[in-house]
């Protein structure tokens, strides 16, 4: 039997938690030959998050520093599962995805799945300056790292649990999203792309549009400048040209660039 890890972090989500763990199809992954291993990790939620995270089968972590990335780090460092699938504990995300994601990832030998918010969107789910923030972060990444992807910040990835130690992401806060799925590109792991249904937050949003959105338009370009620093000028296109980037929204067409 295989283990799939849901790492999931949740700051105040006492109202949406419980639900977000029963959604979790625990039995059809059975089926497909995985015990599921649930971690909620909190750092410093005041309301009843790690009790009702508990109460529902899910392991609580306490990661002492604040943060978003510094969350994932923390659940990542403590999964045991063979694949790791994540998302917000906010009922944005369909954890119900997760068995045809997996099979997908087995058939095709993918390494990591990022998940797409943005074809098809409801327009009522997510305000227009968000959208149109999450489509000039996803435009900057494509500019600056060639990186295939509808939605770079989309917060459910599946991936395999192994591939992380390969991957340089610093980020503590927001841009840890963006950072992972950069990563996992220009490290020429085998990449693909999911669209799925996003859904109306319950609770309070802890992002703040204007600020987060700078802070990740910074990160990218720090980034971009610290590859072209280590990575000595064309590495990069060098790499990207063994890069495999399956797109599922094209029924499978391969691309590689
Ligand atoms: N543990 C932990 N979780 C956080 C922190 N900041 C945000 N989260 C969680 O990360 C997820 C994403 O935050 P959210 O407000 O939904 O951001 P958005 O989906 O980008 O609008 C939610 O489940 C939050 O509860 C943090 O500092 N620590
Ligand atoms: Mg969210």
């Amino acid at each position: 039997m295989k283990t799939l890890t849901v790492v999931i972090p949740a700051l105040n989500e006492e109202q949406a938690i419980g639900d977000v763990i029963r959604e979790i199809p625990i039995k059809e992954l059975k089926g497909l030959g995985y015990n599921t291993e649930i971690l909620v990790i909190d750092n410093g939620s005041k309301d009843k998050t790690p009790h009702i995270a508990r109460s529902h089968g899910a392991q609580v972590i306490i990661q002492p520093v604040r943060g978003y990335g510094n969350a994932y780090k923390a659940g990542f460092a403590n999964a045991s599962g063979d694949i790791i699938a994540t998302g917000d504990a906010d009922m944005t995300y369909p954890f119900s995805i997760l068995p045809s994601a997996i099979k997908m990832m087995e058939s095709e030998q993918i390494d990591f799945i990022n998940t797409d918010r943005l074809t098809n969107l409801n327009s009522e789910v997510m305000e227009n300056s968000h959208i149109f923030g999450n489509k000039l972060l996803t435009l900057f990444t494509k500019y600056l790292f060639r990186w295939p992807f509808v939605d770079s910040q989309s917060g459910m990835w599946i991936f395999k649990r192994s591939i992380w130690q390969n991957l340089e992401v610093s980020s503590s806060g927001m841009p840890f999203s963006q950072e992972l799925k950069i990563e996992a590109f220009v490290r020429g792991f085998k990449c693909a792309e999911i669209p799925i249904e996003y859904r109306v937050r319950v609770g309070e949003v802890k992002l703040s549009t204007v600020k987060d959105g700078i802070g990740n338009i910074k990160h990218l370009i720090r980034k971009r400048l610290t590859y072209g620093v280590r990575l000595s000028g064309n590495k990069l296109d060098v790499q990207s040209e063994k890069l495999f980037f399956t797109n599922f929204h094209e029924e499978s067409s391969t691309v590689s660039e």
